[in-house]
């Protein structure tokens, strides 16, 4: 697997974005400057940057979790709308009045599908998606991002059997931190990988550490070529670690100190920063310059968010809202 220096660097700049968004995100809240919902993505930037890099945006279509909003940047969305969004604001996502958090964002013209909070919900929806690339005989592939709790959800046995059984173009993409909000995989499952249940459906499924981004990187790329090559889909595994509570709001009592610290030394961009400079493809200079750089975009788009854009207007409460009485 050939990959340039260039490219490498360009992996680098987006997971320093990912982080950067979603350890602002989490400040604004903490700060009260945001309101609503934020399920952290620190530390699976690696799994998102190594799946997603080889993505064509105009062709495929990712379905997100509500782990992290760097697929949607990576798919083109825009990060100016996104915050605006965090911030409910008129500018942003449905107006601003749709519920914060990653999984509801979509943007259909980026090939980004929004999904719901229900758990699990959107791996058939993936699956769809795939049906209707392959019925359009499109090149096209479907990639969707899940936990290991939503693993757990006949939503995924029911969507895999049928992505296998039509050898439809998708790439399941299994985030698996070990936890379900404060449940163990090992505790619900009696497992440590849930990709041997690729096999109950005659699919490649495949494990990998998600803080290697250029092992990420490696199968997500097979996965993809294997999609677009009509033989079917892959149930691909990535292990991470939660830095951070569930969400915003959870206290993370569950786990104990010694587990968090563990986590945290997996981490995906510390990993990649000591073997590009250890390779001599970028300096240390270099990567300050990127995080930098990522911190001023970021900070452009909250400055946007919070100056230039408006409230929704309570008038415009019910506009697209269904009535049952006609
Ligand atoms: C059907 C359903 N059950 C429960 C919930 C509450 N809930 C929200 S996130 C979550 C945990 C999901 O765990 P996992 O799929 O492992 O993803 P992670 O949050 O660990 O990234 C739960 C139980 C929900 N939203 N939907
Ligand atoms: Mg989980």
């Amino acid at each position: 697997m050939a990959i340039s220096a260039e490219q490498q660097k360009k992996m680098m700049y987006w997971m320093l974005l990912g982080r950067k968004i979603e350890e602002t995100i989490t400040m604004l809240f903490k700060e009260g400057r945001m309101r609503g919902h934020h399920h952290p993505g620190i530390g699976v930037e690696g799994i998102h940057v190594g799946c997603c890099y080889d993505l064509i945006p105009e062709e495929d279509y990712i379905v997100p979790s509500h782990r992290g909003k760097l697929p949607e940047l990576m798919m083109g969305l825009d990060l100016n709308f996104l915050m605006a969004g965090y911030y409910n604001r008129k500018e942003g996502l449905g107006g601003g009045r749709v519920p914060t958090g990653s999984h509801m964002y979509g943007d259909l013209s980026r090939h980004i599908i929004p999904g719901t909070g229900i758990i699990g919900s959107l791996i058939p929806v993936a699956m769809g998606a795939g049906l209707g690339l392959k019925v359009k005989k499109s090149k096209g592939v479907a990639m969707t991002f899940f936990g290991d709790g939503a693993a757990n959800r006949g939503d995924f046995h029911e969507a895999l059997n049928m992505a296998a059984a039509l050898k439809l173009p998708v790439v399941f993409v299994l985030q698996n931190n070990r936890y379900s909000i404060s449940v163990s995989v090992k505790k619900s499952t009696g497992m440590d990988h849930l990709s041997v249940r690729a096999k109950a459906y005659n699919i490649p499924g495949v494990t990998v550490e998600g803080s290697d981004v250029l092992s990420v990187y490696r199968e997500a790329k097979r996965a993809i070529k294997r999609a677009r090559e009509g033989e079917g889909p892959t149930l691909l595994e990535g292990m991470w670690h939660r830095w951070t509570g569930h969400s915003i709001s959870d206290g993370d009592i569950y786990r104990t100190d010694k587990e968090r610290r563990e986590g945290e030394k997996q981490c995906p961009i510390l990993n990649f920063r000591k073997k590009l400079t250890g390779e001599g493809v970028l300096t240390e200079r270099e990567f300050k310059d990127m995080e930098k750089r990522a911190a001023e975009e970021i900070e452009a788009a909250v400055q946007y968010a919070e100056k230039d854009c408006t409230d929704p207007d309570p008038a415009d409460i019910l506009r697209g809202v269904y009535s049952s009485e006609g």
